[in-house]
């Protein structure tokens, strides 16, 4: 990386630092030549060896095997950065192992903790987060899957859920549906359905432009014991969007690593690449272009570090900090990577260039966890709840969400 200097900023501990350092010297070496044919076989194997060396501790809490008491949201993102910096898939196999058990650290039972966490941590088991529907991705409330009582103790869940990420590899999914104890938002419950639960399908599987695994999953008459169930009846919706108040700044984080990657391709392409007799650097469109990739990534940083750093701090909700990371860093990402390629001409779209790779790793982040559309819903909400709750208070108020 050529600039890490953001490292020495307040945000961070020194056990950040270190820890950023560390993971960059194993990545260079033991993600160099991550071959990607087949990326079922590739994610497996990234799981297992990010589980071997340890890293996947930064995704569970230190009683069940992880590396912190609770979430550390600034390790989660310097992970997301740093791999996403050198390979997008080991990237994606380290973000699915959090967000495919988030649930399960912020509001399960001691005993889902014990089952599901420790093996994630080894990378001996796959995780995966089952929110979206075919007519439900951005209105979550609006879900169709049901959850209904079964005999005793169990529930039966019917309903497709579709761009499952791990979906196929997966060997448990956190599955959020309808359980009716109130109307839309307040009527969802999660629950962890293993991959082999009886009526659980793999019904397709999604190719996409930056390949990894993907899939629509039907459950029919899927029966799970009660106990499954993470947090209170009613409380899913509450649930899914704890969990994404968390990894919402980890995908600004990966976008960021995405980011950061395409500039130093930029930068050294720029100051070796001659033309009208001069470096490509020494053209005054090649500087401004250059300038404007600087700014978005050190404004991505801050967003995102700041929504990392805030949570940590203890804030329960960072739905507006997290909300502004998300978008902001990867709708930054998108155009840094775009004024890569642009600087590297027909190279950067040669098929196998790391620029032409970074353009299709980056689309998927300002679509998945929340559009950006929906992420300017969310913050202008925010937005205006704060000056509903200012004028209540007669004066200023630190956050409306705790
Ligand atoms: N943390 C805790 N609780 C939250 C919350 C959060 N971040 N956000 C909302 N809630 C609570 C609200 O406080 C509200 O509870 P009360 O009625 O008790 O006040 C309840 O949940 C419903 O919230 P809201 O009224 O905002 O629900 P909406 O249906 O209007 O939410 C948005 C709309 C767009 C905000 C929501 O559906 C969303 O985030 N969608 C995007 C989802 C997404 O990321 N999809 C991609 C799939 S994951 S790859």
């Amino acid at each position: 990386m050529i600039d890490s200097s953001y490292l020495s900023w307040p945000f961070f501990e020194e056990r950040h630092r270190r820890y950023a350092h560390a993971l960059a010297e194993w990545a260079d070496t033991a993600l160099e030549d991550n071959g990607h044919e087949d990326v079922d076989a590739t994610c497996r194997a990234l799981v297992r060896r990010l589980g071997e060396e340890g890293w996947l501790k930064a995704v569970v809490p230190q009683d069940y095997g992880g590396l912190s008491p609770a979430f550390d949201v600034r390790l989660l993102c310097l992970s997301r950065e740093t791999l996403a910096y050198r390979d997008g898939l080991a990237d994606f196999a380290f973000a699915m192992q959090g967000l495919g058990t988030g649930a399960v650290t912020l509001f399960g039972s001691d005993a889902l903790k014990h089952r599901y966490l420790p093996p994630v941590a080894r990378g001996e088991a796959i995780a995966a987060f089952a929110l979206s529907e075919p007519e439900a991705g951005s209105d979550v409330a609006a879900m169709s899957t049901t959850a209904h009582p079964d005999g005793p103790g169990h529930v039966r869940i019917d309903g497709v859920k579709t761009w499952i990420s791990n979906g196929g590899i997966a060997d448990h999914y956190v599955v959020f549906a309808r359980t009716g104890e109130g109307p839309g938002a307040k009527g969802l419950s999660a629950f962890m359905v293993d991959a082999d639960a009886p009526g659980l399908t793999v019904e397709d599987r999604i190719e996409v432009i930056a390949p990894h695994p993907l899939a629509t999953l039907r459950f029919d008459g899927c029966r799970v014991p009660v106990g499954q169930r993470i947090g209170a009846p009613g409380e899913g919706f509450k649930v899914a969007m704890a969990t994404l108040d968390v990894f919402r700044s980890t995908v600004g984080a990966a976008a960021l690593g995405f980011a950061r990657r395409a500039m130093d391709e930029a930068l050294r392409h720029a100051a070796t690449r001659r033309l009208f007799g001069a470096p490509l650097a020494d053209l005054q469109m090649t500087q401004a272009a250059l300038a404007d990739m600087a700014t978005l990534v050190d404004t991505a940083a801050l967003a995102v570090y700041r929504a990392a750093w805030t949570k940590d701090q203890g804030a329960p909700r960072v739905t507006r900090e997290a909300a502004i990371a998300k978008m902001h860093a990867t709708e930054a990402a998108q155009t840094v990577i775009d004024k890569a390629v642009q600087i590297f001409g027909g190279a950067g779209v040669r098929k196998g260039s790391k620029v032409e790779e970074l353009y299709r790793d980056i689309r998927a982040l300002r679509i998945y966890e929340g559009a950006t559309e929906v992420q300017k819903v969310v913050i202008a909400r925010e937005m205006l709840k704060l000056l509903a709750a200012r004028d209540a208070a007669g004066g200023p108020v630190e956050r409306v969400s705790a």
